[in-house]
């Protein structure tokens, strides 16, 4: 088969896995294409939900007649593992196609050797190269839990022109314009939770929902090592999970009984332990962390930071709440790498991620 005709299907197979979005969450995207010898496309599919059918089962099933003689290109390794699904692996090779291209290796453990099974059953796999850096972006946060077993963490803030989140009093006050909050609530649909700091939850009495834009609203998760937050504040109405250092008591009682899960932290700024209980126990796989100043810096400082969001607004305050909250200098960070910048309106949208950030995928 020609390889300019492989590189097209395989393009049109990420276009595919796109389509999945946040519904698959916590699984990937992936797509995947059925093809005849000549490079006609007969079917395709996609992962469309969380708990549904694979993608390799979906183009199967949309080809609606025998597969033998055909081909596939999906763009991560066909699965091996009996899941929410039986493994795509057996569903491919029982159903006739002769050979498998795909972008990306398997890389759990519970699901991975796809292709040394299909090659055991003498169906040939061809990796197909190119597509590593656009699938390794589009999984990002699966690949992190895969790799780190903890979710993605993204910090995002407003801030002005100098560098001030809010007015000296920390009292509410709208910093970016209302395009660049449309964006921030299409950031929080992309993530599976959100976080924010008990000064957050009691002086801003932020609901954390998705009402700017289409897509699901995030999980709330809030920071409160001593149960200081206030139990009447919105949140409290969309269950949030909330950590805190403070054991079972009468206070821990009352936001049970509004629904709260409440998890143990072992110290106030243990915020590893954290995220590593919403991968292991919810299955989170990104967490959108939206302030204060002071759960952002712990983060930075702790070095959990896979991506950092500024929106910039065009004007100063003078004085007020600085970003990172405190003299930086005592504390030298490493530098964030310049990852994207986007304009909207008048503000600007900065996107750093750590110089460490390496989240590249390898081949079978
Ligand atoms: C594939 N094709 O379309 C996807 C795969 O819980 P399950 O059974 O749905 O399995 C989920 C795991 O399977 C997921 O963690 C990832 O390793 C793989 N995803 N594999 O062959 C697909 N979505
Ligand atoms: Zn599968």
């Amino acid at each position: 088969m020609n390889e300019q005709r492989i590189r097209e299907i395989m393009a049109r197979a990420i276009v595919l896995a796109r389509n999945g979005g946040p519904a698959v969450y916590p699984n990937p995207m992936v797509g995947a294409v059925v093809f005849d010898e000549e490079g006609t496309i007969l079917a395709e599919g996609w992962h469309q939900r969380y708990g549904g059918d694979h993608a390799e089962i979906v183009a199967l099933k949309n080809l609606g007649r025998s597969a033998t003689g055909l081909s596939m290109a999906v763009t991560l390794e066909p699965c091996n593992h009996f899941g929410k699904t039986p493994p795509c692996s057996h569903a491919i090779a029982a159903a006739g196609i002769k050979k498998v291209y795909v972008a990306a290796s398997e890389p759990t453990e519970k699901a991975c050797g796809g292709c040394a099974y299909l090659s055991s059953r003498g169906i040939p796999t061809e990796f197909v190269p190119g597509f590593e850096k656009e699938l390794s972006e589009i999984n990002r946060f699966f690949y992190k839990t895969a790799r780190e077993k903890r979710p993605w963490i993204t910090l995002k803030m407003a801030l002005t022109m100098d560098g001030f989140i809010a007015p000296p009093t920390g009292d509410p006050f709208p910093i970016s314009g209302k395009q660049s909050q449309g964006e921030a609530h299409r950031l929080r649909a992309e993530h599976m939770a959100i976080a924010v700091g008990a000064g957050t939850v009691n002086r801003d009495d932020p609901i954390l929902t998705t009402r700017l834009v289409e897509g699901k609203s995030p999980q709330p998760v809030i920071f409160s090592a001593n149960l200081s937050v206030e139990p009447n504040r919105r949140v409290f109405d969309r269950s949030p999970i909330i950590f805190t250092t403070e054991s079972a008591s009468k206070r821990t009682d009352v936001f049970k009984s509004r629904g709260c899960r409440i998890e143990q932290l072992s110290s106030p700024t243990d915020l590893a332990g954290a995220i590593a209980i919403l991968w292991d126990k919810y299955r989170i796989n990104s967490l959108l962390v939206e302030g204060g100043a002071r759960l952002y810096r712990s983060f930075i400082e702790q070095q959990l930071a896979d991506e950092v969001v500024h929106f910039i607004a065009p004007f100063l305050l003078g004085e007020g709440i600085s970003l990172a909250g405190g003299d930086s200098s005592s504390h030298p960070m490493p530098p964030f790498r310049l990852h994207a910048i986007e304009r909207f309106d008048d503000d600007v949208k900065v996107v750093w991620r750590p110089p460490n950030y390496s989240n590249r995928i390898s081949s079978p």
